[in-house]
Order: structure tokens, then C-alpha cells, then sequence
């Protein structure tokens, strides 16, 4: 499978998040590409490739002009706060929850970061402005490589991107690369395009961003918000609105549940983009699923993604994947290598 792979990822490297009062070291670290890029070269599973470049036109299709604004100076404004926080972190505190205002911008850079996020898991650092665009142009680039012919394309970025709404970062997430290639498929002339999302996390950010369109479907196999991040979004009885009413599917399980149960919610997202009618598949792939994950809940054994990439290839749709979850550092390249692995062997 042809990879694209973003080499300026280790820019983003957050130290510490904010958990149950106390800061914890970052689980989303850079250790974990290097890790699948590694298992890519070493299992020679087909060229890595560069991203090309591109504007910002393709990032604000999908991104407020303002939050990516915001995004591009953030470390700037956070250091011009105080000097000495170029050696920390920039972490929100506050945010306009439900009767605040969000249509003025205050001049204030704390409160403009609340304003742009939604938990303080997520620090912004010195280069994760220019890690995340470099990412949102290998999603562009893998969209480039299957609109001229590749059967499938994998973005190998981090920070992730399926938590981050038009306007807001959050869940490790700061531009969400995989409704940006999506929406570039969309922009290229691909009249029907799916999002099947298995990381073990709901994308919220992806649902949003498509929730009232009818030309993107959505669907997500996901540990249960009711107990699971992201918590407020993600259950079953959201099917899209408006246009886009029957164009949104989630598939919650319950934590603890293994590959058998979790392969039967795959196959019922995979029924429902054949019969929307999807050109093309967006992948988010997150491997988080895996049965040894410190953060997550499912049962995956590193084989079973070999039969996932069967199953996603299956569709026979060109297909662009992206990386999201995982942090069994050391298993995350075996495992999401697994996927790809499948995926080219079924595909031919
Ligand atoms: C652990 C607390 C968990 C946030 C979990 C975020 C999950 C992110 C992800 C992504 F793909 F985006 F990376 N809090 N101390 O795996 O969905
Ligand atoms: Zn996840």
C-alpha cells in the first residue's frame, strides 16, 4: 500500500494532560508513527512518499477561516503571554459551555483557546500548528494518489484528527484530516463519499462537520459514549439531520466487547455505505481496538486486523485510510500494518 507519510509529526509532542486532576504524560507521543513506520519499511508493504503541498483553501472546506487562524498563532500569542511558557504546554481552562457567547472573539488568548476546544487532554505545542497542516496535506495527498488511480492510499500522521469539529480541537486532535480528504473527494467530482470510522473512539468531529449533509455518509463502530470519550456524542439514535437525515450511522458496543461482536457492527456499517451508494471510502483507522490498548476497551488480537483489512477491502471502493488511535506503542505498527496488510492481499 502505497503510504504518505507526514515526517514533520515529531514537531507535535505534547509533555503532559490534564486527567482526574493531575497531569499525566501524553499517551498520544510521536514514538507511536515511528513505530508503524518501521513495520511498513521492514515489511516492505510498498512505497512511503512525501505529501505535496497545497494552500489552505483545501483546510478551510472544512475548517473555520477563524479556528485555523487561531490554530497558526497559538504558540506565538501563548508565548508572548509570558516567556517562560516556551517550555510548557499550552492547556485550555475555560470554555463557553451552554449561554455563553461564541460569536465574539475575546482578545484574550485563554479564552480564545477554550472558545476553539473541549477538554484540556488535548495541549497545543510549539509545533503542532505545523505538524497538523503537514498532516492535513498527506490526507490530500492520499486523495491525489486514488483520484489518479491507486486503489488505496494510507496517511501515516499524527496528531490525529477524527475529534476535531469545523471549529474546535480536542481528543489529541487539531484539523480533521480524514473530513478534509473526504471533502476533497467530494471537490475532485467523487459524488458519494463514505467515512467508516474504527477507531475505538466516536468521531465527533467527523459526525459534526457532515451530520446535515447528504453526500457524505458516516458511520462509526465505537466503545459506548455513555461510558467511553467522547461521552456527548456517539449513540445510536443519531442518524444525521436535515438533508442529511439517514446519512449518519453509529454503532456504540459496549466496553469489553471482542472481535466476533465487533466484526458484526463492521459488517453492518460496511452493508449500509454499499447501500448509500458510496464512490469512495475514507478510513479513519485508529487501532485502539487492539485487547492490550491502556486507554481503551475492546478485545482485538493483533491477527484479527489482518481480517479487518480483508473485510475494509472487501467494499471494493478506493479507499484513503488515515491514522488515528493506538497506544500499545510497541504493538501499534504491528497492528496497524496488520490492517494495511490485510487490506492489500484482499484487494490484490
Ligand atoms: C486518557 C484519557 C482519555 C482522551 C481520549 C482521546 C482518544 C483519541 C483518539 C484519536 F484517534 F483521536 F487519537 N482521553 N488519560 O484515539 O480517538
Ligand atoms: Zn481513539
Amino acid at each position: 500500500m502505497l503510504t504518505i507519510y507526514n515526517d514533520q509529526h515529531p514537531l507535535h509532542h505534547g509533555k503532559m494532560e490534564m486527567y482526574r486532576g493531575n497531569l499525566v504524560p501524553c499517551v498520544e507521543v510521536p514514538a507511536r508513527a515511528d513505530y508503524v513506520l518501521a513495520e511498513l519499511q521492514s515489511r516492505k508493504l510498498g512505497h512511503i512518499e512525501a505529501p505535496q503541498g497545497f494552500g489552505l483553501d483545501a483546510i478551510t472546506r472544512v475548517h473555520a477561516a477563524r479556528y485555523v487562524d487561531f490554530l497558526a498563532g497559538a504558540w506565538d500569542e501563548w508565548v508572548a503571554l509570558d516567556p517562560a511558557n516556551a517550555e510548557r504546554d499550552a492547556i485550555p481552562s475555560y470554555w463557553p459551555i451552554r449561554s455563553f457567547r461564541s460569536d465574539v472573539l475575546p482578545a484574550s488568548f485563554p479564552a480564545r483557546m477554550g472558545l476553539f476546544s473541549y477538554d484540556a487532554g488535548s495541549p497545543l505545542t510549539s509545533g503542532t500548528w505545523r505538524a497538523a497542516q503537514t498532516g492535513a496535506f498527506c490526507a490530500l495527498t492520499a486523495v491525489q494518489k486514488v483520484l489518479q488511480g491507486e486503489r488505496s492510499a494510507f496517511a501515516l500522521t499524527r496528531p490525529p484528527g477524527h475529534h476535531a469539529g469545523a471549529d474546535f480541537f480536542g481528543g489529541y486532535c487539531f484539523l480533521n484530516n480524514a473530513a478534509i480528504a473526504a471533502q476533497a473527494l467530494r471537490d475532485a467530482g467523487v459524488q458519494r463519499v463514505a467515512v467508516l470510522d474504527i477507531d475505538y473512539h466516536h468521531g465527533n468531529g467527523t459526525q459534526a462537520i457532515f451530520y446535515d449533509r447528504p453526500d457524505v455518509f458516516f458511520a462509526s463502530v465505537h466503545g459506548d459514549p455513555h461510558t467511553e470519550y467522547p461521552y456527548y456524542l456517539g449513540y445510536a439514535d443519531e442518524l444525521g439531520q436535515g438533508a442529511g437525515l439517514g446519512a449518519n450511522l453509529n454503532l456504540p458496543l459496549p466496553h469489553g466487547s471482542d472481535f466476533a461482536r465487533w466484526r458484526a457492527a463492521l459488517a453492518v456499517a460496511l452493508q449500509s455505505i454499499a447501500a448509500f451508494g458510496a464512490d469512495a471510502l475514507v478510513v479513519s483507522l485508529g487501532v485502539d481496538t487492539f485487547a492490550g490498548d491502556p486507554i481503551a476497551g475492546f478485545q482485538l488480537q493483533s491477527a484479527d486486523f489482518l481480517r479487518v483489512g480483508e473485510d475494509l477491502a472487501a467494499a471494493g471502493l478506493p479507499t484513503v485510510l488515515v491514522f488515528e488511535g493506538g497506544y500499545a506503542v510497541a504493538e501499534v505498527g504491528v497492528n496497524a500494518v496488520n490492517v494495511l496488510d490485510g487490506f492489500v492481499q484482499r484487494a490484490g
